[in-house]
């Protein structure tokens, strides 16, 4: 590594500005090297972060996952290279996903040198889980902010319900960096409105106001008052009008930090590309490295050495050690001697904090889980998820959620006594009230979950879109967010095909580690909130119907704790030797079970599979799933109101499909049911077929 005196005499302002122009010299080297990347927002917010980093936040950069931690979040995720270069200069440590310290740095200059490329710890956009310091998966436009907002809810939960008189276990803030695009995106303004209506004065956001985005300056398509916007949803709003102006900056951040009752958000008036002759304030300087002269120019313009290549002149890592460094390590010795003697004196409330950050349940935390009797009338999957939800609220202490206002008919509102609202001056309420407003809430969900509070989100099924760029996120940060969808299918009836998914469930089947479950009974809901709680590392949907549903009669019927496998075998042939397996989830399963039963007195040998879970039930040994769905059993049909996409895989080429292959329509559900084919007869009439097939296709 090569360390260069730069600029001397060295005074503390040499020094600052010493540590800013390496994060910028990093950013333009690390970009033009991997040929791909955003160079000029890094040149411009070097002196931003730099200030929040070395000067404002409490963060340890030997433990990254301290509780009590400032939280950091870079919601214009393409400036990956501000955080790669910050992290690299404080020497933060990697942990592990058992929370280990590796004793090894997140981010090596040799990662720095190799950005963009596989395996290394300096990716393309900000990667939670990938790279230890990062506090939010960011890239998609938006997500950043309105997770900031989760992040901000929990803090004030937590504080409520842990800090105790001369024990501030929790006061951390949130500083969340965003740029125009963040701004014009939807989710930010649902996030920025609930944000101020929750008064959440331990948010921060800084919007890098440079007037460009790729296709040049803002005038083409953004031309409003930003300033007065954040007013009126009660913001306290504040400017900067120069971006390398750490002082100013630095007050600003202090007023942040006294201001109460209500979130900040700075005006920080910058120039991308920032020192560079030919491309400073110009669209170019967004996303195409700056070349070889123009470096040259820009790095003489910072009274750099112009061909020196990522280069960490001395002086700068101690800078960081002295600032962040020491603050941040006597911020968390502080905390941790602070907690011991919390630990004495609350050992019940230290044992929450310490199995919530390791994202373990408490003892107990499914006891008085409801068993269903069987009942032909039965329950609604919302009816049941309702009465299970208020029993897991009160068992995990730190299990929280709620409603894009739909809570009574999603059936989400946790009615226990002490349950109470989430607002502004009641912060230890479980019940949160997101408002119309299903992006921000899918990204808050993300927000509450990284701050390791188990969280849950509800709208209907058909609103799942609103919100599935977070799902998505949810699943690639890895995170245990759970989301309650009801009106799965046409229940909904006279709603109309508006309010019918059918597309949905394809569509969060094919992302990758999100767990999708469509529960048949009040039971299987029972049991598959069983797995649910447990996963660590993965988000999980349900699809709940709005009508009753047959409670299946279990003594008759497979256990519903065949769930966690995904599949099962709910109702089979006699002697367990089916010629022909019907295969469905949610209310169709009751379907099935229905025409097996007139198979059966016809003496045709039908097996039922309850499958509520593609994903899971893929995750099986193939031995289990072959026992499930024998492979030389190819007559099957399988049954789902929902789009019949990727129902090949389990039926396979010759099988039979009873789904959706259009939108719905507005009727009463039993009409829909009819016009749709959901009736046991048509259910009959295709295993028959499939048996014929597959009898003629016999030798
Ligand atoms: C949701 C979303 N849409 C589009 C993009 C592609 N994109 C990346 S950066 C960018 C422009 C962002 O402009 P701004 O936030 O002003 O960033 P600046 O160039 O000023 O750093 C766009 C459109 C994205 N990352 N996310
Ligand atoms: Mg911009």
């Amino acid at each position: 590594m090569s360390t260069t005196q730069v600029a001397q005499p060295m005074t503390d302002a040499g020094v600052d500005q010493l540590c800013i122009n390496t994060i910028r010299t990093l950013s333009i080297d690390a970009v033009q090297q991997a040929k791909s990347g955003h160079p000029g927002t890094p040149m411009a917010l070097a002196p931003l972060v730099y200030t929040i980093w070395n000067r404002v936040m409490r963060f340890d950069p030997q433990d990254p996952i301290w509780p009590n931690r400032d939280r950091f979040v870079l919601s214009n995720g393409h400036a990956s290279m501000l955080l790669w270069s910050v992290l690299h200069l404080t020497k933060t440590q990697a942990v592990n996903a058992d929370y280990e310290r590796l004793g090894q740095p997140s981010v090596t200059l040799d990662d720095i040198r190799r950005f963009r490329q596989l395996d290394c710890k300096a990716p393309g956009h900000p990667e939670y889980h990938w790279v230890s310091g990062v506090e939010a998966t960011t890239g998609p436009l938006g997500q950043g902010v309105a997770t900031s907002v989760g992040m901000a809810i929990a803090q004030k939960w937590l504080a409520t319900r842990y800090n105790r008189a001369g024990f501030e276990m929790f006061d951390y803030k949130m500083y969340a960096v965003c740029g125009d695009g963040c701004m014009m995106e939807g989710i930010a303004s649902e996030a920025a409105s609930l944000a101020a209506h929750l008064g959440l004065d331990n948010l921060c956001w800084v919007y890098d106001n440079n007037h460009i985005t790729i296709e040049g300056n803002t005038r083409i398509a953004f031309t409003e008052d930003v300033a007065t916007r954040f007013l009126g949803y009660g913001w306290n709003v504040l400017r900067v009008g120069d971006a390398n102006d750490t002082d100013r900056i630095e007050h600003a951040l202090e007023v942040f930090r006294r201001t109460k009752g209500r979130p900040t958000f700075i005006i920080l008036d910058s120039h991308i590309g920032y020192g560079s002759p030919h491309k400073q304030d110009t669209a170019e300087a967004h996303g195409e490295p700056l070349g070889d002269e123009e470096i040259r120019l820009t790095k003489r313009s910072y009274g750099w050495p112009e061909n020196a290549k990522f280069l960490v002149p001395e002086g700068v890592y101690e800078h960081f050690a002295a600032g962040i460094g020491a603050r941040g390590a006597k911020a968390r010795q502080e905390w941790t001697k602070l907690f011991d003697a919390y630990r004495r004196t609350y050992p019940e409330l230290a044992a929450e904090i310490d199995q919530m950050q390791r994202r373990e349940l408490p003892a107990g935390w499914d006891r008085n889980l409801p068993v269903f009797p069987a009942d032909a009338k039965g329950m609604a999957g919302r009816e049941a998820s309702g009465k299970v939800l208020n029993v897991l609220a009160q068992n995990i202490r730190w299990f929280l959620g709620g409603s894009a206002d739909l809570g009574p008919s999603n059936k989400t509102l946790l009615t226990f006594e002490g349950a109470g609202d989430f607002q502004a001056d009641t912060p230890g309420g479980k019940n949160l009230h997101y408002g119309i407003r299903e992006h921000a809430m899918g990204a808050i969900v993300n927000g509450i979950s990284l701050s390791k509070l188990r969280a849950f989100g509800a709208t209907f099924f058909i609103f799942s879109d609103y919100l599935r760029p977070a799902i998505q996120l949810s699943a690639l940060m890895e995170l245990p967010a759970i989301f309650v969808f009801t009106h799965d299918a046409m229940g909904d009836g006279e709603d109309g095909p508006t309010h019918q998914p059918v597309e949905h469930l394809a569509s969060l089947r094919a992302i990758p580690g999100l767990v999708t479950l469509r529960p048949a009974d009040a039971n299987e809901v029972v049991e598959a909130y069983r797995c649910i709680m447990q996963l660590r590392h993965k988000p999980a949907v349900l699809a709940l119907s709005r009508q009753p549903l047959p409670t299946l009669d279990r003594s008759r019927y497979a256990a519903a704790s065949g769930v966690a496998h995904g599949a099962y075998v709910l109702a089979d042939a006699p002697g367990g030797n089916p010629e022909v397996i019907l295969i469905a989830s949610g209310s169709e399963v009751s379907l099935a079970v229905n025409a097996h039963e007139t198979l059966l007195a016809e003496g045709i040998r039908s097996r039922v599979v309850s499958m509520p879970s593609w994903d899971i039930f893929d995750h099986q040994t193939q031995e289990y799933q072959d026992s499930v769905l024998p492979p030389n059993v190819k007559a099957r049909v399988a049954v789902e109101q929902a789009s019949t996409f990727g129902w090949e895989r389990y039926v396979g080429t010759s099988g039979h499909v009873i789904g959706m292959k259009t939108f719905g329509a507005s009727a009463p559900l039993k009409e829909l049911q009819r016009k749709f084919g959901f009736e046991p007869d048509r259910v009959v009439a295709a295993a028959k077929e499939q048996l014929g097939r597959a009898a003629a296709d016999k030798p």
